[in-house]
């Protein structure tokens, strides 16, 4: 067992008994209630979920096993001569709470190297698609490819299937998705938009640098690559993704036909795609333009423009967040402090929108959530560093989400959490509960 499965295995150990007397002695407890318009409206904000990989408080915007993201960044070990955390010291925090030693990073990193190549059948499949199949589709598939060789799935079909210890092959799993979905990241661009000139593993690199070198990224990239892999991992257990894969696994399906569905759901533009509509519709926007400064006035147009054509702005908004997305805060920092990136006209534009839309959405008056999320941002940076196919953005979306995802489903095996099944009930129903107020 390596140091991490074993430390794992020491929380889930401890962690257990909460579980069970939560449901043995307090399972009637009421912790929430049910409205005619929660029930139509999405499910938003009803408490029924379980989670402690992270926590969205709705003013203070997300916690990392209880680390805001500047203490997250401060708190793990750096990447060589980076600012920046590997991925892989944050995966070892996400699954164990803990702050990892360097040591502990090492090992991680190491581990990471014997997972991460991708079986060829993989790529053919994927390479069997039209080509300009959307990238995420390209993902969802490479991810389902793999599941023959899930290792949840041989032990469940092993005759010796056991509840117990079921997590440790969940983890198997989650561990090789997590170090394998940069790899067919890295691929699926490669194929689509450098005329498949693919780039071999560099055995020496950490998961972040290692994505970069593979897409024939700059040096200064690799932080862009864990920076964004990070802040995109987690975000509690309610949004599609994150539910998605929690709902499917909670069949006892392995984490491959979990995350695939996730990612799946993850693609949605209300979700997801939110990052590649983002900049769209900046782009639309500069050709109106016509070659003119972006100002207020014309910022504000355009904004009102959207909005009168019954369309969302993208980037803006949130279901539970209500303030401005710390994760959008964190992307712009990077960008104030990069010199080249503060200057670019796009990243300006950006920050126009930012000082313009949240007061053009009040007085559009709908919106709960005036402030930017995390994807109004996002695209900016990998513009500027020549990643301009944004179709491809919510592919860097999902490797990051894996890493939320599959630290969550290994501790729902864990903790043995019961198949998901809310109960529906008809209109005529909620009718009549209306009529009797
Ligand atoms: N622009 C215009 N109108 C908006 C809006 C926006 N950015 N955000 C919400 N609204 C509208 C909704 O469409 C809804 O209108 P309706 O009553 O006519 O249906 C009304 O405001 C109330 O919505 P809400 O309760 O504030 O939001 P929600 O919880 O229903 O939806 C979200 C949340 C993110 C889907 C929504 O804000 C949105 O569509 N934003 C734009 C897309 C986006 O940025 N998505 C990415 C979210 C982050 C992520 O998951 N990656």
């Amino acid at each position: 067992m390596t140091q991490l499965k074993e430390k794992l295995a020491e929380k889930i150990q401890a962690h257990r008994p909460r579980t069970a007397k939560l449901t043995k002695e307090y399972g009637n407890v009421v912790i929430d209630k049910v409205d005619i318009g929660q029930c139509i409206g999405g499910a938003r904000d009803i408490r029924c979920l379980v989670t402690d990989i992270s926590y969205l408080d709705p003013q203070e915007g997300i916690r990392f096993r209880g680390k805001t993201i500047p203490e997250t960044f401060a708190a793990l070990p750096k990447a060589p001569g980076s600012d920046y955390p590997t991925v892989e010291s944050f995966w070892y925090f996400l699954l164990t709470g803990e702050v990892p030693t360097q040591a502990q990073v090492d090992a991680v990193v190491a581990e990471f190297k014997t997972r991460q190549q991708v079986p060829e059948y993989v790529f053919t499949a994927i390479r069997a698609l039209p080509r300009d199949s959307h990238p995420m589709v390209m993902l969802s598939v490479g991810i389902l490819a793999l599941q023959k060789d899930s290792k949840f799935a041989a032990f469940y079909n092993s005759g010796k299937f056991n509840k117990m210890v079921a997590w440790e092959t969940v983890y198997e799993d989650a561990s090789d998705i997590v170090a394998r979905i940069p790899v067919i990241a890295a691929f699926i661009y490669n194929l689509k938009y450098r005329g498949d000139k693919q780039n071999a593993i560099d055995p020496s690199l950490d998961l972040g640098a290692n994505f970069a070198h593979m897409i024939g990224q700059s040096e200064q990239y690799k932080d862009v690559a864990r920076m964004y892999f990070i802040l995109h991992s987690d975000h509690e257990s309610g949004n599609v993704s994150a539910h998605t894969t929690h709902l499917v696994h909670s069949a006892l399906s392995d984490p491959y036909y979990a995350y695939s569905a996730g990612l799946n759901g993850l693609a949605g533009p209300l979700h997801g795609l939110a990052n590649q509509e983002v900049l769209g519709w900046i782009m639309e926007f500069q050709k109106k333009l016509n070659g003119a400064q972006p100002t207020k006035e014309n910022v504000t147009a355009a904004l009102w423009d959207t909005l009168n054509a019954g369309q969302v702005v993208p980037g803006y908004g949130h279901a539970v967040l209500r303030k401005t997305d710390p994760r959008y805060m964190a992307q712009r920092e990077f960008c104030l402090k990069t010199p080249g990136l503060k200057d670019d006209p796009l990243f300006k534009l950006v920050a126009m929108i930012f000082e313009t839309a949240p007061g053009v959405l009040t007085e559009h008056g709908k919106t709960k959530n005036p402030w930017p999320n995390v994807d109004a941002q996002s695209g900016v940076i990998q513009w500027y560093y020549g990643l301009k196919e944004w179709d491809f953005y919510t592919v860097l979306f999902g490797v990051g989400r894996a890493l939320g995802c599959m630290a969550n489903i290994t501790w729902d095996r864990g903790l043995g959490y019961a198949i998901e099944r809310p109960k529906s009930v008809t209109t005529d129903m909620l009718e009549k509960w209306a009529a009797e107020g």
